[in-house]
């Protein structure tokens, strides 16, 4: 699957009073050629009336983008591969689990499956609240290791904390991995674009800051091209 250059993941997380799958489908059309992939969770599902929609989503995203269902997984490996099936089915290519379960019979089995697939795994090492500097950055490395152990595409780590991104990337270095990083955010959550990237993130998750203006195209096209001034100052 190509990313189509783009360095954006857009989080499809729908505001109040909208009928979902429409919106979710107008910021697709609008967006698709311009970006890595999209992401939907919870917020989404929740709103949803049934699979069919879900599988309408993932077409409309089309063939070369990461389609990724974030639903945090953090389970016994058996129940998370049976969660993530219908996801595969329907046709999303990229799933979220937590690092901090562990990898025997918990992210091993996961991995292992979507490999099988053709799927990809990205866990979750830190995050962009504050809570998470008390819990998760406190056993950071362990955690990048379990997420490298497990053979994952990817790690989540949290542009709110540019410091973070940078460790893990000198850990993923040290550990001679290629994962790469994703970070959430940016823009409501008070990253500014290309700030991850700067501190050696590979992706941005953007979700209100795009998805809550009155032209998400137009933002993409500016994220877009204040990545490309990053990118090309690290060639
Ligand atoms: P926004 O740009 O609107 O703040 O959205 C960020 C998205 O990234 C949300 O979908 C959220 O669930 C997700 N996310 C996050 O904000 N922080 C994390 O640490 C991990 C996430 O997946």
């Amino acid at each position: 699957m190509s990313t189509q250059g783009s360095r954006v993941i857009i989080a499809l997380d729908p505001p109040d009073n909208v009928d979902v799958a429409r919106w979710c489908l107008e910021i697709i059309g609008s967006t698709r050629p311009l970006v890595a992939g999209y992401k939907i969770g919870l917020p989404l599902m929740a709103r949803i009336e049934s699979t069919r929609v879900l599988k309408e989503i993932a077409e409309a995203m089309g063939g070369s983008v990461l389609k990724i269902v974030d639903l945090k997984l953090a389970d016994i490996g058996d129940i998370m591969v049976s969660t993530v099936k219908p996801f595969i089915d329907m046709g999303f290519n990229v799933f979220i689990a937590h690092a901090f379960i562990g990898l025997e019979d918990g992210l091993d089995k996961l991995s292992r499956f979507l490999h099988g697939k053709g799927a990809r795994l990205v866990a979750v090492v830190s995050m962009s609240h504050k809570g998470a500097s008390r819990t998760m950055d406190k056993m950071l490395r362990e955690l990048v290791e379990i997420a490298v152990e497990a053979g994952s595409w990817g790690v989540v780590a949290p542009a709110t904390r540019p410091r973070v991104v940078r460790e893990v990337r000198r850990i993923l270095e040290e550990l001679s991995s290629r994962a790469r990083i994703l970070s959430p955010g940016i823009g409501a959550q008070g990253a500014p674009p290309g700030s991850a990237l700067e501190a050696g993130a590979d992706y941005e998750i953007v979700g209100r800051l795009v998805t809550r203006s009155s032209d998400p195209r137009g933002v993409v096209e500016e994220i877009n091209s204040i990545h490309k001034r990053v990118l090309s100052k690290h060639d």
